[in-house]
């Protein structure tokens, strides 16, 4: 009888459901666990593997957390909102609405048959206006506290999805979506602060226990970076204007200064015959993307603007160049050039001819960009850079030209898109009152059902004249809401306090719930969400905790990144490869715990790989072996023959089995090495199923053994071993027993194995005392019988001990 698949899914899973098994207990006095999943975009084309193996597996963990005493929420939910389902409608007519919540209907099945212990009684769906209502609240308190602001600037568009795209969202100058070039558009838009949150969002990056790759990349997107700002007064002008340099020890050596072609100043320094030729290349600056600007590979371009500059250090006038690799978003758009010591600034004067002052000591070639010892720089002669950058600055300090000055190259985030499907931003623009947040009685601004929302680069939700129409909540008159809807990005940048506490409809969260439960102690899902949703949550995170609203400061404690599960041809899993693999037929065939079974043993959990359907096959047939395994020891434990109360050789090494088995699932699994726990569940299968074969057994000892067998099976093939457990006749539920502990004495081997080779060869093994000597060792060898009849006509040369493990004899 074959005791898997969905039949026995089906039972336990209706009895989990029935029982309330998994249901949380706030009230619970256990230590809490916040285990939380990356919560899924419902999507016509369901559940993939890669779900599966993001979810499984942290079940699996959770599974195991609880049975070790901690009070497990691991909530599930949908992040609804978003272009698919919108560019979905384009194509079909089918409305976002119905087609997202019919695709979130057939997704709640299928993850419901991966039988985890979702609470889904705390489920979230971010499109749903009772969750929306408390994304447009958190909104509003940025908007009340500064952090949320409009302004006109350029912003990255992508022609295709016809609408602007967050710095986040361009990946190489292309739409991350849809791969299309993306262009700069000047708009008005709404943005929210984060860059308030630079310096704490860095810093705290070393408290957490996150994938150190990860990290890296949210540092480098931070992109702290110390130096000064200086004042440059423009010669025969009252203008000036300031640079952002890192390197201010080679003020000296500054031989022109260029500004970004975006950068207002431009104009009102171009002399008249220089008009034209700037004119135009402001022009052709505009078609560039940040990207290509910033390339090394590039050539430098540049005009003269005719004016020239003053260095603030040594009084010399310098040139006033307008030059595209300078940027109008960075700094202070504009840069001090030093050509001697800068890779860009030496290109750009070879082109054109500038000079080269050399300002620091050090290699032998030009650009020199490393640090060394300052001259031709008067008094700062002999000073090693770092002191050179220090007294240099104290210098424009007391002219008041300059000082110290931080930048990031984290920008504000882009939160306004011109799109349909998304929370609609709950601001009203009243021609006398200006931009009036939505009073909080009012919300939500519930998305009206009936609109046109093919894209023509325009809000759709302006084209609704029921919607856009109303009056100023300050003055009464009449006034427009705003049209834009929120980046979806906005709606996961806070879902994990609102699973707590997802009924409130008084509060987006209470707070004390809230306080209580997080941080998440263990949050997993991709890698490519380094720079985006990791970075915002933390973002919304700490901002709340400003207001009073939580007291922690970060949302997740612990991070894992699941990997990748490509087709069987080792490429990724796409439609057009015809390389999918579909979860569904799968489970139908083997069930749930085989399939996550096989997930977590066929793959490294951050590396992922390629499908394979052999090795599905052979976990189907481990489960096999398992379940033949324990209907023997069990026939076995009730029979009253052949049995003893002795612990003998075999007692002990299954005792050895056990422990070692529980220590290493224990602390492999901790460590989200699945693949190696189940390796060793497989070993402590073979202990079972010799051990169960004997003549004589130790019925009592064999009971305890598969007791913890199965415990520590359980969070891997849950279904299969409550089945398991009730065949034993224990009671339900296998989840609420405690996990095993090891006992390290029995780990301890008092006796060892020993292989005999004559010549090379293996010819037996014996088992000894593991403390005996070379010379004790070497007899026990000679006396074996097998070893005895092989060196029948020979003489022995030689025996060579290798400790505690092998003999060699050599013989002719
Ligand atoms: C003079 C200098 C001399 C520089 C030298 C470097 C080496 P990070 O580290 O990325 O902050 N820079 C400043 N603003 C810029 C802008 N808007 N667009 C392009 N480049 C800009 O880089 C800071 C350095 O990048 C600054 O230091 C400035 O060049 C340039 F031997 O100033 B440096
Ligand atoms: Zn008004």
């Amino acid at each position: 009888m074959i005791n898997y698949g969905t039949k026995i899914d089906q039972k336990w899973q209706k009895k989990w459901e029935e029982t309330g098994l998994y249901n949380f207990d706030e009230n619970s006095d256990k230590p809490k666990l916040y285990a939380l999943e990356m919560f899924s975009y419902p999507s016509g084309n369901k559940l993939h593997a890669g779900h599966w193996f993001n979810y499984g597996p942290v079940d699996s963990w959770a599974r195991m957390k609880r049975m070790q005493g901690y009070n497990v929420f691991q909530p599930m939910g949908f992040d609804a909102f978003g272009l698919p389902a919108e560019n979905y409608a384009i194509k079909t007519g089918v409305h976002p609405k119905d087609s997202t919540e019919k695709n979130i209907e057939t997704m709640e099945k299928q993850l419901k048959a991966m039988g985890a212990m979702f609470n889904w009684d705390h489920e979230v769906v971010t499109c749903r206006p009772e969750y929306y209502k408390w994304t447009q609240w958190v909104f509003l308190k940025l908007f009340e506290k500064g952090l949320a602001y409009r302004k006109k600037a350029p912003v990255n568009w992508c022609p295709s999805c016809n609408t602007v795209l967050a710095n986040e969202q361009v990946v190489d100058g292309c739409c991350e979506r849809c791969s299309t070039e993306v262009t700069k558009k000047d708009l008005t838009q709404w943005f929210l602060k984060i860059t308030d949150y630079a310096e704490e969002l860095l810093n705290n990056l070393d408290s957490l226990d996150w994938p150190e790759k990860t990290k890296a990349m949210q540092k480098h997107w931070i992109g702290k970076s110390t130096g000064a700002e200086v004042t440059f007064k423009v010669d025969n002008s009252s203008l000036s204007f300031d640079v952002f340099t890192t390197r201010v020890d080679t003020l000296f050596g500054v031989t022109y200064v260029v500004l970004a072609p975006e950068n207002p100043l431009v104009n009102e320094l171009t002399l008249k015959e220089h008009k034209d030729e700037v004119e135009e290349y402001k022009k052709a600056a505009k078609k560039q993307s940040d990207i290509e600007r910033q390339s090394i590979t590039r050539e430098k371009t540049g005009v003269f603007t005719g004016s020239y500059a003053v260095n603030p250090i040594n009084n010399k006038k310098v040139p006033i160049w307008v030059g595209d690799y300078v940027l109008s978003t960075y700094g202070t758009g504009a840069v001090m050039a030093v050509p001697s010591h800068d890779e860009r600034d030496f290109a750009f004067a070879t082109k054109y001819d500038l000079k080269i002052v050399k300002v620091i000591e050090g290699g032998t070639t030009l650009p020199y960009t490393e640090y060394g010892t300052l001259v031709n720089s008067d008094e700062f002669n002999g000073l090693k850079s770092e002191e050179g950058k220090e007294a240099i600055v104290e210098k424009l300090e007391k002219m008041n030209l300059g000082s110290k000055k931080t930048n990031y190259r984290l920008r504000d985030w882009l939160v306004s898109r011109q799109r349909y499907w998304g929370a609609p931003i709950p601001i009203i623009h009243c021609e006398k009152c200006g931009e009036v947040p939505v009073p909080q009685n009012q919300l939500p601004v519930e998305l009206p059902y009936d609109v046109e929302f093919a894209p023509d680069g325009k809000s759709p939700l302006a084209k609704c004249e029921s919607f856009i129409n109303t009056t100023c909540p300050v003055c009464g008159g009449k006034a427009k809401r705003e049209a834009d809807t929120l980046d979806t990005f906005v709606c996961s940048s806070w879902y994990f306090l609102r699973y707590v506490d997802n009924l409130n409809s008084e509060k987006a969260f209470d707070s004390e719930k809230v306080n209580k439960m997080l941080p998440v102690d263990m949050y997993v899902g991709g890698p490519e969400h380094a720079c985006m949703h990791l970075l915002y949550a933390r973002f919304v995170t700490k901002a709340l905790r400003d207001m009073g609203y939580l007291n922690f400061d970060e949302p997740f404690t612990s991070l894992r990144h699941q990997g990748l599960i490509l087709g069987p041809d080792g490429q990724k899993m796409s439609k057009s490869k015809g390389n999918t693999i579909s979860p569904d037929e799968y489970i139908e065939e083997f069930g749930s715990d085989v399939f996550r079974m096989y997930l977590m043993f066929g793959f490294a959990y951050s590396e992922g790989g390629a499908w394979s359907d052999e090795a599905i096959k052979a976990i189907a047939k481990f489960v096999e072996k398992i379940e033949r395994t324990l209907e023997l020891s069990r026939n076995r434990i009730t029979s009253k023959e052949n049995i003893k109360t002795s612990i003998d050789k075999e007692e002990k090494e299954l005792n050895y089995a056990r422990h070692y088995a529980v220590k290493s699932v224990t602390e492999d699994s901790l460590k989200f090495q699945f693949n190696t726990s189940i390796a060793r569940l497989m070993e402590f299968t073979s202990s079972l199923y010799k051990y169960s074969n004997e003549k004589t057994i130790n019925p009592q000892l064999l009971k305890d053994t598969i007791v913890d067998f199965i415990k520590i099976l359980s969070p891997f093939a849950p279904h299969f071993c409550e089945e398991q457990w009730e065949l034993l006749g224990m009671n339900f539920s296998i989840f609420n027993e405690k996990w095993p502990e090891f006992d390290p004495l029995a780990l301890v081997k008092d006796e060892v194995e020993i292989a005999i080779q004559i010549n090379g060869k293996i010819k037996s093994r014996i088992n000894i005392a593991s403390n005996l000597k070379d010379e004790e060792i070497k007899i026990h060898a000679l006396e074996d019988e097998k070893v005895k009849e092989a060196l029948v006509g020979k003489d022995v040369k030689k025996v060579i001990v290798i400790k505690g493990r092998l003999v060699n004899i050599v013989a002719k």
